[in-house]
């Protein structure tokens, strides 16, 4: 029997990597007086490393190596992704970041139905609270029987930890759960978990192998209204 819905964030509740998270690590650089950009082609190929975090670590070392690191490198990191944090947060609190369409939709049905719904995600913990507060409703969080986001599990997706994770706090087997998902890392996360996973691909994952998956979709499904799908072809 089916008994609840496991959701990945980024890219599959909301389209949040082009103009929402690479917009606010390029802030958090300037912020710092570094002359770094993220274009939306180097974007897609930092984003084969999932979290912020690592994702910076990478730059530096594939795509940035003459940038001469301060000597507690994990700290500047730190200090970066927190101040890139703020930005990405303080987005979704000015409602620049609507969900994908459909999802409003499938989350309310799928509550009408009983089911319990959860979060398995590489991002940080506050950037999920900005979502689902911000683009979905005030108080969406409490529809949530777990949130498992960000450094809680050490090893991030494709890794299984954080779905494994999510499953041993809702007390439910793989065979009750449904994954969503929009990337490769994400499936392979989800599937190496055990889980049934549907995937609804976006602009940077349209291209990518998704063999694990149950089926592969271009979009969640009906919008409540109108206004949501015009609202998802907002962008900076
Ligand atoms: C999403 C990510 C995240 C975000 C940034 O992967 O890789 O790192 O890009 O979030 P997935 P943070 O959707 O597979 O979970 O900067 O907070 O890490
Ligand atoms: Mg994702």
């Amino acid at each position: 029997k089916l008994d609840a819905l496991l959701f990945d964030v980024d890219g599959t509740l909301a389209d949040t990597e082009r103009d929402g998270h690479r917009v606010a690590f390029n802030r958090a650089f300037a912020d710092a007086g570094l002359d770094w950009h993220w274009s939306e082609e180097l974007y897609g190929k930092l984003l084969a490393v999932t979290g912020g975090k690592e994702r910076i670590g990478r730059y530096l070392e594939q795509y940035n190596t003459s940038f001469e690191a301060p000597g507690d490198l994990k700290a500047f990191i730190a200090g970066l992704h927190k101040a890139k944090t703020a930005h990405f947060t303080r987005m979704l609190s000015e409602g620049r970041i609507p969900l994908r369409p459909g999802v409003r939709r499938l989350i309310s049905e799928a509550r009408a139905a009983g089911l319990k719904l959860a979060v398995a995600t590489t991002t940080t913990p506050e950037n999920v609270t900005a979502l689902l507060e911000n683009a979905l409703e005030p108080g969406a969080t409490e529809w949530f029987d777990v949130i498992a986001a960000g450094d809680v599990v050490p090893k991030k997706k494709p890794a299984p930890d954080i779905y494994l994770h999510a499953m041993e706090r809702l007390g439910l087997a793989p065979e009750q759960c449904i994954a969503f998902e929009d990337s490769h890392n994400g499936v392979i996360s989800s599937s190496s978990a055990g889980l049934k996973t549907i995937v609804a691909v976006n602009g940077y994952t349209r291209d990518e192998a998704f063999d694990a998956a149950v089926v592969v979709l271009d979009h969640w499904g009906e919008p409540d209204s109108p206004f949501e799908v015009m609202a998802g072809e907002v962008g900076e």
